[in-house]
């Protein structure tokens, strides 16, 4: 009995960490280098020719991203040198940051 107490309360150690890991990694996405070389506000989708991104496992090339919200849009526009950061969700990549690179 007291041994499923345990394992019980472990697993509630494990899923809370879990959590916190991935709230971690929510704000901790590292910016990868860009190039702006399209802006589509109608369909919210950016395409950008960027450098490696490490956190979804991507080399160098240029593609078409979703942008996470039409407000990331609003400053870009083709030729702007920026730093972004981007997501895979369900076979999607979402731009989730876009900054001019210094
Ligand atoms: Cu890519």
């Amino acid at each position: 009995m007291n041994f499923v107490k345990i394992n019980f309360v472990k697993v509630i150690v494990v899923a809370l960490s879990l959590v916190t890991a991935s709230a971690v990694a929510q704000t901790d996405i590292p910016l990868a280098d860009g190039e702006i070389r399209r802006v589509d506000r109608e369909t919210q989708k950016i395409t950008i020719r960027h450098g490696p991104i490490p956190n979804i496992n991507m080399p160098p090339m240029t593609m078409v991203f979703q942008a996470a919200s039409p407000a990331l849009l609003d400053q870009a526009k083709p030729g702007d040198k920026v730093k972004f950061s981007a997501v895979q969700e369900r076979g999607a990549y979402i731009v989730t940051r876009i900054e001019p690179a210094p």
